[in-house]
């Protein structure tokens, strides 16, 4: 099992970044550091005022003193960050923190449907391709993947589309590239993976037209799966399919509409 360190925003309501990732990454066995970047009273999507409190100094004062304990991680994993300063810190620590032979998965997790998310912006943007471009691994969606390419976004895009996307981005030197909701037909959803030059697509049946939080959760079951596995074709898999089995269990109920109902799927994780 293996010592992650994962850096995303603390949304304390709304099922996404750490409060997903801390729960699947342990339900997977899992060492998981846990690193908040912000603290956000809700999550920032169909939320109105919501509170966020930036912890850049305290995100510096931690890390002085985990230099001083020689605190050594084997994958960093990030998500939602937030602010550019961290994205910057963030890669010292890449230098600083990490054994040998350790892993840097990076989900951009900066927009979606062809926009931003509230709090972004193109500098945004540009720094974390800083982080993407060096990683081992990214799980953009397609609006992340577009951003990031500096290719315009498209509502309906077909197959093509997917892998001169993919392939301008393997051109920046990221060797795993793992596409999330890739949608060709209306009834039909899936991931579109590029993995050392090999092109892939898993698909299964759309069953909404989406969930928020879905994309941490695919990100940290995959990032939890590969781990203990070392089968990313396996890990792509699962993460889809836990996404799926938890927007199952959430549609029946209106009232869930800011996440999905991810923990009743924890316990196929165990197993
Ligand atoms: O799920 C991505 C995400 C994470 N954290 C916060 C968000 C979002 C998407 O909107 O607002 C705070």
């Amino acid at each position: 099992m293996s010592k992650i360190l994962t850096i995303q925003d603390y949304s304390i309501y709304g099922q996404c970044s750490l409060t997903v990732a801390l729960p699947i990454l342990s339900a997977l066995s899992h060492e998981t550091v846990a690193f908040p970047t912000a603290i956000l009273s809700t999550h920032t999507y169909n939320f109105k005022d919501f509170y966020v409190k930036d912890l850049e100094p305290d995100f510096v004062k931690v890390l002085e003193h985990w230099k001083k304990e020689n605190l050594k991680f084997d994958c960093l994993y990030t998500g939602y960050i937030g602010s550019t300063n961290i994205i910057d810190i963030i890669k010292t620590i890449k230098v600083d923190f990490l054994n040998p032979n350790s892993l840097v998965i990076v989900d951009p997790a900066f927009g979606d449907k062809g926009k931003l998310y509230p709090l972004f912006n193109q500098a945004y943007v540009d720094k974390m391709k800083e982080l993407a471009f060096e990683a081992d691994i990214i799980l953009p969606n397609i609006t992340e993947a577009c951003f990031l390419a500096d290719i315009p976004y498209k509502d309906d895009y077909d197959e093509q589309f997917v892998i001169d996307l993919l392939t301008k981005l393997s051109l920046k030197g990221i060797k795993k590239i793992i596409l999330t909701n890739v949608s060709f037909t209306p009834n039909t959803t899936g991931v579109y993976s590029f993995i050392d030059d090999v092109y892939a697509y898993y698909k299964h049946e759309k069953i909404t037209e989406g969930y928020h939080g879905t994309g941490d959760i695919f990100s940290s079951v995959f990032v939890g799966s590969y781990l203990k596995d070392n089968d990313i074709y396996k890990a792509i898999k699962k993460a889809a399919d836990f996404v799926y089995n938890s927007i199952k269990a959430t549609m029946d109920d209106p009232s869930h509409w800011y996440g999905v109902k991810f923990e009743p799927e924890l316990k196929k994780l165990m197993k």
